[in-house]
């Protein structure tokens, strides 16, 4: 029961959830299932890589911009790749997400400077030292139809996952951790941060940079991510309330699908599989998904009241399609209890039929993946729920 204190208590008042059942819950999944995160770095700074004022035929700015994870200059930094329609006539909204192959790899547009971090090898791409090459550019833009999100007033903003941490297991010697270390320390403490947490808070910088940038409008910042960067959007939205709007496409086990159903991809399975991605107490649960003391559904009333959308594919049982639906439905009466609609559908919608509620839902046909019908999806999420000026505050 999402709206029941651990000692029992029931939670009646939003004033309620707002000061005790919310930090209850987000304190639960801090230390069992995605970790604690350091706080926002001192000094942190970023620089201009480059901008082009008229790209994409003269339809949109392209920026990028190299953003400082640590404040400390010669050290880790992500690139950040930034699209803007051209022309706007004030700050847009934008499109926030993670991407898995490098920012060359979502548009054929070739300013995109290609990646310089760790990336996996990939004989489709050409990929055997773990660098990226003029390949691969482009050979991800199925998954960004960044012409699409331009003509609809938005504009789009990527970074390359693994230039905050590379997703494979090290033991936490890469990527951002080490920064983080205490004197003397190794790896994470086992209810510390793993990579979908590293992920989650790269997320959060580039937020600070957003609040910087006069020509976008950081109170509509849509964070949208895909099955691992699916539960990382979840998390990223649950920590850092300035994420208007939040949108999971297909993350499964760890994102929206709930756990104590055991359906398709399991605690154990991820943890074995994906030693790096959870904080060290979630593998606790392997087999023994009763005992953990959160599900999804809670993650997904972390974002109340604003807007949360969840996709899902009918060819993707992986994920657990329903089990990712029901979670949105029984956040619901955390949306209620805060004065909003929660998800208008009793029953999981049919396929190719969008539920378009404050908690938002569809199923398409096909298998795991992003489509521009999902694309279209959450930009008609968007125009209803950010476009009118819901913004991430919380309200009493
Ligand atoms: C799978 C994993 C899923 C999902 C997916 C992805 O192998 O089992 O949890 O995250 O990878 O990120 O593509």
């Amino acid at each position: 029961d999402v709206l029941e204190m651990t000692d029992g208590t029931k939670v009646t008042s939003s004033e309620e959830w707002l000061t005790k059942r919310r930090p209850e819950i987000l304190g639960l999944f801090e230390e069992h299932v995605y970790g604690k995160w350091p706080a926002r770095p001192e000094g942190a700074y970023y620089e201009v890589r480059s901008v082009d004022e008229e790209t994409l035929g003269g339809r949109a700015v392209r920026k990028e911009i190299l953003v400082s994870l640590t404040g400390r200059e010669g050290e880790l930094m992500m690139d950040m790749l930034i699209y803007l329609p051209k022309g706007a006539s004030g700050a847009v909204p934008l499109f926030l997400g993670l991407n898995f192959n490098g920012n060359h790899t979502v548009h054929s547009d070739a300013g995109i400077s290609i990646c310089r971090s760790w990336v996996r090898n990939s004989q489709a791409l050409g990929i055997d030292d773990h660098k990226a090459t003029e390949q691969s550019r482009g050979s991800s833009s199925r998954r960004w139809p960044v012409e699409l999100i331009l003509e609809r007033g938005y504009g789009l903003a990527t970074i390359y996952y693994g230039d905050i941490d590379p997703d494979f297991d090290d033991g936490f010697g890469n990527g951002i951790h080490p920064y983080f270390y205490k004197e003397g320390q190794e790896k994470p403490l086992d209810d510390e941060w793993g990579s979908i947490g590293a992920w989650a808070w790269g997320l959060s910088r580039a937020m600070d940079y957003f609040e910087h940038d006069g020509a976008i409008d950081h109170k509509r910042v849509a964070v949208m991510g895909h099955s691992r960067l699916g539960k990382t959007a979840l998390w990223a939205g649950a920590k850092d309330e300035r994420f208007a709007l939040v949108i999971s496409n297909e993350s499964g086990c760890g994102g929206a699908a709930l756990s104590k159903r055991r359906f398709g991809e399991t605690v154990g399975m991820i943890n074995k599989n994906f030693p790096h991605w959870f904080c060290g107490n979630f593998k606790r649960y392997n087999g023994r998904e009763d005992e953990l003391p959160v599900d999804q559904h809670m993650l997904i009333a972390l974002m109340a009241p604003r807007p949360v959308y969840i996709a899902s594919a009918e060819g993707d049982p992986w994920a657990d399609p329903k089990g990712e639906f029901l979670s949105g439905k029984y956040a619901g009466c955390v949306y209620e209890l805060l004065g909003t609609e929660g998800m208008a559908a009793e029953e999981m919608p049919a396929v190719g039929e969008p539920v378009t509620s404050t908690i938002g839902y569809h199923i398409r046909e096909g298998k795991h993946d992003v489509k521009r019908y999902d694309w279209e999806r959450f930009l008609d999420f968007a125009d209803k729920h950010l476009k009118k000026g819901c913004v991430g505050k919380l309200t009493d």
